[in-house]
């Protein structure tokens, strides 16, 4: 057995607080190396089988779960109610090999009842409700959709930008408008309704300078050209009204050049009572502009990536950070918002993060924190800063796999289940899972128009553990590159519209919404048969048993004994069975 290769890490994803009472234990091993695992676990003031208080302690065994295999992990897991709330605990392996050793909280070494009186116990102190990681309930349930305010509708043509073109009449750049508003939005409200979705996140809404708005002006304000604090609140309230719930953007790593606050730093140097705000090296703020005006070069003050006209916030200097938490908390007080997206959170210092999840969720307890970070997030969700992120690390290995083919079956189901096991069971379930973004290139783009290939990408995201979110206009069949050709007008002539797409969509987010409990925290079961690509997932809980098939050459009829059909394409081409097939079933 490779005993170098068994891995616990208390007080962690491996050890927490599941719920108000049971508490998660997980142990990694090398795969296909253990035969089983032995949770030992007991109240660490436990009395021993002696009274000279010697000899073994009085533990507990509970047989752990070989829960998730990938080429190289195994995961055991498993769940133990304490009536103490605290824990010492160790690891009793056997090998398959038919070596047995104690892994403990500082050594491995051979199994033998003797040893059992000699562990240093793994523990818990104390298991306080308090720390215990929490997540939205209301975000499990969710299908989020995301709209780039400038390119969803134009509502409102009283407030156009100047240099507004007509709606679509060309292809979207940097810097060009169309006059999209909030508006327009709730002109959509039914529209959102009748395609399924019941959580909207907005890209930037406050004034700002450019079509983005990322590079804001005015935190306090809604941008004269996306309407006023009326439209929005009309907006929030008529969501709630059909159940959905809204997601602002907060854009606190950097803000806008025309800020006032960084046009004060430019006119006063030092003096500027807002200098400390930024990271600035020397006075007076500048650099040398280049051909292309985004990146400009010889900064003196620190930006997001190269951009000078995103001074980056020093989110630690107590001024800028009272600020900008009373803007988060404004917008909550007043607007009733639900959730925050934060926008390049990783690069914002942890402390003011964990002062933003205290502040909004004493506002509303079941607000939803989610970052935007493309890497392991495990330090952020972990400490009450984030409840979730923005998924990329899950969703890059589907598009890997179904759409690049650069991932075999198996390839992709190992690196999913090793992202599940980076966090917490109920932060997974909160997670945001996108296939694009207004960052990326759109699904129908990446998949070359193969609307079969689409769908079913996104039906395996909806088969997933997370909250999945369609991207504006994914449903009528809009397609573009990468930033900025993925912010393409939204497409309204219905006979420009590809119904079918809509069709789909619409049975899609029906089908995770009617068993949402299952997709967002059931039990997930990943089998890849690689001959031909076959991936079969299975989902289930208490009530149900979903069976997944993805890449199946087979047709449903072959599967109809195995349960109803509650999602199928099986689509064929002069009697070929294109790879893009996939069967949900409901088993009996
Ligand atoms: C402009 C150009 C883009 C260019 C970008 C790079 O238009 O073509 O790629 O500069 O600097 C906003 C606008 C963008 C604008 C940008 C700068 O929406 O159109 O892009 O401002 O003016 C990284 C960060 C991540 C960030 C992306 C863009 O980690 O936080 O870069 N995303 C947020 C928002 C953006 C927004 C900003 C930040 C700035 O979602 O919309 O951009 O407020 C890899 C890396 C990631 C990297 C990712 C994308 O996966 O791992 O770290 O994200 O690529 O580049
Ligand atoms: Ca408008």
């Amino acid at each position: 057995m490779e005993t170098s290769a068994l891995y616990h890490r208390p007080d962690s994803e491996m050890a927490y607080l599941k719920d108000a009472t049971h508490f998660q234990i997980r142990l990694r091993t090398k795969h296909n190396d253990v035969a089983a695992a032995k949770l030992l676990y007991g109240d660490p003031y436990g009395s021993k089988v002696n009274e000279k208080d010697e000899g073994v302690w009085d533990y507990q065994v509970s047989q752990m779960q070989l829960t998730y295999q990938t080429s190289t992990h195994d995961y055991w897991i498993s769940e133990v109610v304490l009536p103490l709330h605290r824990l010492q605990y160790a690891f009793h392996v056997i090998g398959k090999d038919g070596q047995e050793v104690i892994y403990d909280d500082r050594r491995t070494y051979a199994y033998s009842p003797e040893g059992l009186a000699k562990l240093s116990c793994f523990r818990m102190p104390y298991l306080h409700e308090s720390d215990r990681i929490t997540a939205p309930e209301w975000v499990k349930k969710t299908v989020w959709y995301q709209i780039f305010p400038e390119r969803f509708a134009n509502g409102d043509h009283t407030n156009d930008p100047a240099e507004t073109l007509p709606w679509g009449s060309e292809e979207p750049t940097p810097t060009n408008f169309f006059g999209g508003d909030l508006q327009g939005i709730v002109d959509h409200l039914d529209y959102l309704e009748d395609l399924g979705i019941n959580g909207i996140y907005l890209c930037p809404i406050f004034t700002a300078h450019s079509n983005h708005k990322y590079d804001t002006i005015d935190y306090l304000e809604i941008d004269p050209a996306f309407g006023t604090k009326e439209t929005l609140k009309e907006l929030v309230d008529q969501a709630h009204a059909r159940g959905m719930r809204v997601m602002l953007d907060a854009v606190f790593n950097h803000m806008g050049d025309f800020s006032m606050q960084w046009r004060d730093v430019q006119r006063f140097g030092a003096k500027s009572r807002f200098a400390s705000w930024f990271h600035i090296h020397d006075f007076p703020v500048s650099y040398t502009k280049t051909d292309n005006d985004e990146y400009g070069k010889d900064l003196n003050y620190e930006v997001f990536a190269n951009t000078p006209h995103m001074p980056k916030i020093n989110t630690a200097d107590p001024g800028a950070r009272k600020y900008l938490l009373s803007v988060a908390t404004y917008w909550i007080e007043n607007f009733d918002i639900d959730a925050w997206r934060l926008d390049v959170a990783n690069e914002v210092d942890h402390e003011f993060w964990r002062d933003f999840y205290e502040q909004t969720h004493a506002l509303k307890e079941d607000f939803y924190v989610l970052g935007e970070v493309w890497h392991s997030a495990q330090e952020w969700v972990g400490h009450r800063e984030f409840d979730a992120v923005m998924n990329y690390c899950y969703t890059e290995p589907l598009i890997a796999h179904f759409v690049k083919h650069e991932l075999t079956a198996q390839e992709m189901s190992d690196q999913l289940q090793e992202q599940l096991m980076l966090y917490r069971d109920q932060t997974d379930q909160v997670m945001f899972n996108a296939l694009d973004t207004h960052d990326t290139a759109r699904i129908l783009t990446l998949c070359q128009g193969n609307k079969g290939l689409t769908k079913q990408v996104l039906t395996f995201m909806f088969t997933q553990i997370g909250a999945p979110c369609i991207y504006y206009g994914t449903e009528v069949g809009l397609d573009g590159g990468n930033d900025p050709g993925c912010r393409k007008c939204m497409v309204w002539d219905q006979t420009q519209q590809d119904q079918e797409m809509f069709k789909f969509t619409q049975k899609l987010i029906q089908v995770r919404r009617h068993y949402s409990e299952l997709w967002s925290a059931g039990q997930i079961k990943f089998t890849a048969k690689n001959d031909n690509g076959l991936l079969e997932i299975e989902r289930s809980d208490e009530q149900h048993r979903i069976i997944c098939l993805f890449n199946t050459a087979a047709t449903a009829q072959e599967y109809q004994a195995k349960g109803q059909v509650l999602l199928q394409q099986n689509s064929k081409e002069d009697g070929q069975l294109m790879p893009q097939g996939f069967v949900l079933l409901l088993a009996e």
